[in-house]
């Protein structure tokens, strides 16, 4: 048997898992891997400055590969600050394998400095462990990256002791994860009950989530989505799940603040589809349901957590995502009479309409804003999308800019869009780091909130220091403006103030482009619409990354947030 130590185990099983680009940030107990990689050239250890950004990269690099991402971080602390970009993986189910160094098994009694119950702490994973021998490695690891794989997607945690990597063992099974196989079929009974109710179905609604895009099956969703002539919304939409571009493709459903528009979406559905998503998962709560107390509930995933996990479900379909709406779609053309399928396509063109209908209200708020003299978030994005080239990538995490960015692009391809997701702030500026390693020959270009980009900030430098392409677009609108358009909804029919200065940068703006400068990165500061063209196309043809900070207009639509909205709110019941 070959005699080899527990870090020397590791560096070949990440290269049979194909896991060379590796993501971290050091410290002295993770002393045993780093050092082995001098002799490993072959693995690209991408150092950050901060573990948030270690993960962000690795969450970007795993999306956009489609596989397992290695991250390395610091003991117990570094696990502390990267469980906000953990937990967006684990919400989001990107599959990582995300690893801390510990202290030598023999101080663990001791209760030494920085050591902790890794494994106990470490919950936004699918499965944690410490390992405690040298010979457990590979099936440790092994175990990790097939669990991490496995759909639904998401991230592992191993806690490696020092010892257990400098001690060698006989190790016989340093093999990696067998290759997947995960297009598991839906049940046949599911598939013709699920086709016979939706042929008959006069207001089907499509309502669509990540676990699409995650199995690759946009164009199932699209065929499905025109054989039943359904309106399709996003519950999420992280990644391309759908073509924006298409006629029946009506927008993502606001699920953080349930408001008027999406309740108007689904309230007259009879049947609705749910397919690869969480259903709506609002963070404030109103009484009133969304669905329409008839409406028959249809819904196909891979996730069985999320079938049925709050709405009576007529029927649940555990089943890949992209092999289970194929099987439905063909269930369906075979079921749907003639008349039926004249009725489907009739909705298809109404959908189409209510879709023109959005895309021309958008150009006229283009048209009335663009002469303002602070840009717009319509401009910015508008201009934005003139200037980026064709096969750029987008990664986003533009909060209440998104809408004009959604509304400026559309996203058509597979692969072609990122955003932020889970709900922790900080994913923008190293994710697109990690979205651009995994397409070099592409540009990327990551949209990031002024806010947002302040949690992992540290990433410019590691942009700087693997001289990493992206374009980053900051939305420098001088606040947390979500949070005050938040707060406005929440004081609806009250006579309390919502212009809260706790919300906002109290006319301290930041200046990103300087901030980039003092990370080796170029940063360009913009005020005047008519220099922003500029900036961007110096930005694009740069060819290393840059920073464009636009200074856009943060004017609140106050009055239009509350008519909109009746919360449950603890103000009304004294009013
Ligand atoms: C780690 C973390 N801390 C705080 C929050 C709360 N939060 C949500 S959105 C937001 C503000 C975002 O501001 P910005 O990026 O400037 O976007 P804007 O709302 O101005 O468009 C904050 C602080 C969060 N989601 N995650
Ligand atoms: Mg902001």
């Amino acid at each position: 048997m070959p005699r080899m130590t527990g870090t020397q185990a590791l560096v070949q099983l990440l290269r049979a898992e194909g896991a060379t680009t590796i993501f971290g940030n050091p410290g002295t107990t993770e002393s045993p891997l780093i050092d082995a990689l001098q002799d490993a050239p072959d693995i690209k250890y991408m150092v950050t400055l901060q573990e948030a950004s270690a993960l962000g990269m690795a969450d970007g690099y795993a999306r956009a590969t489609g596989k397992p991402a290695f991250v390395q971080v610091h003991i117990s602390v570094g696990i502390a600050n990267a469980d906000s970009m953990l937990y967006n993986a684990f919400k989001g189910g990107t599959p990582l394998v995300v690893t801390a160094g510990q202290v030598d098994t023999h101080l663990l009694m001791q209760d030494a400095i920085l050591s902790s119950n890794q494994a106990e702490r470490t919950r936004y994973s699918k499965w944690s462990a410490e390992v405690l021998h040298t010979r457990e490695l590979p099936m440790a690891v092994r175990r990790a990256f097939k669990m991490a794989k496995t759909p639904p997607t998401g991230p592992t945690f191993l806690s490696l002791p020092w010892n257990v990597m400098d001690e060698a063992d006989e190790l016989n099974d340093v093999v990696p994860s067998s290759p997947g196989y995960y297009r598991v079929r839906p049940d046949v009974q599911a598939v013709e009950k699920a086709a016979a109710l939706l042929a008959k179905a006069e207001r089907p609604v499509m309502l669509i989530g990540d676990r699409i895009a995650q199995a690759g099956g946009m164009k199932e969703a699209v065929a499905l989505a025109e054989t039943l002539g359904a309106s399709v919304y996003a519950g999420s939409y992280t990644e391309v799940n759908f073509p924006t571009g298409h006629p029946q493709y009506l927008g993502g459903v606001n699920v953080g603040w349930p408001n008027q528009a999406t309740r108007n979406a689904l309230k007259d559905a009879d049947v609705v589809l749910v397919v690869g998503a969480d259903v709506l998962p609002a963070y404030a709560y109103t009484p009133e349901p969304f669905f329409n107390p008839k409406a028959k509930i249809i819904q196909l995933d891979i996730s069985q957590w999320d079938i049925e996990k709050k709405y009576p479900v007529e029927i649940g379909i555990l089943a890949d995502p992209k092999a289970g709406m194929a099987e439905l779609n063909a269930a369906l053309q075979a079921t749907m009479n003639g008349e039926e399928q004249e009725a489907a396509r009739s909705r298809a063109v109404t959908a189409g309409e209510g879709k023109a209908r959005r895309k021309a209200a958008f150009q006229e708020r283009v048209k009335a804003t663009w002469n303002n003299p602070v840009i717009s978030p319509e401009r910015m994005m508008t201009e934005l999308a003139q200037v980026m080239p064709r096969n750029a990538i987008m990664a986003s995490e533009a909060i209440t800019s998104g809408g004009a960015l959604m509304g400026a692009m559309d996203f058509n391809e597979p692969g072609s869009f990122y955003s932020a997701r889970g709900g922790a702030l900080g994913w923008g500026i190293p994710g697109s780091l990690g979205v651009q390693l995994a397409n070099p020959g592409r540009p990327v270009v990551a949209v990031v909130g002024d806010g947002a980009s302040m949690y992992t900030i540290q990433g410019l430098w590691t942009a700087a220091r693997y001289n990493i392409p992206v374009v980053y677009v900051i939305c420098n609108n001088g606040s947390w403006r979500i949070l005050r358009e938040g707060m406005a909804r929440y004081l609806t029919d009250t006579n309390r103030n919502p212009d809260n200065e706790l919300l906002n940068f109290s006319g301290l703006p930041l200046n990103l482009a300087k901030v980039a400068e003092g990370m080796n990165v170029e940063g360009i500061h913009v005020e005047k619409p008519q220099d922003l063209k500029r900036a961007y196309e110096r930005a694009f043809a740069a060819g290393k990354p840059v920073l464009v900070d636009v200074a856009i207009d943060d004017t609140m639509p106050t009055k239009a947030l509350q008519d909109d909205y009746r919360p449950f709110n603890p103000y009304q019941v004294t009013r």
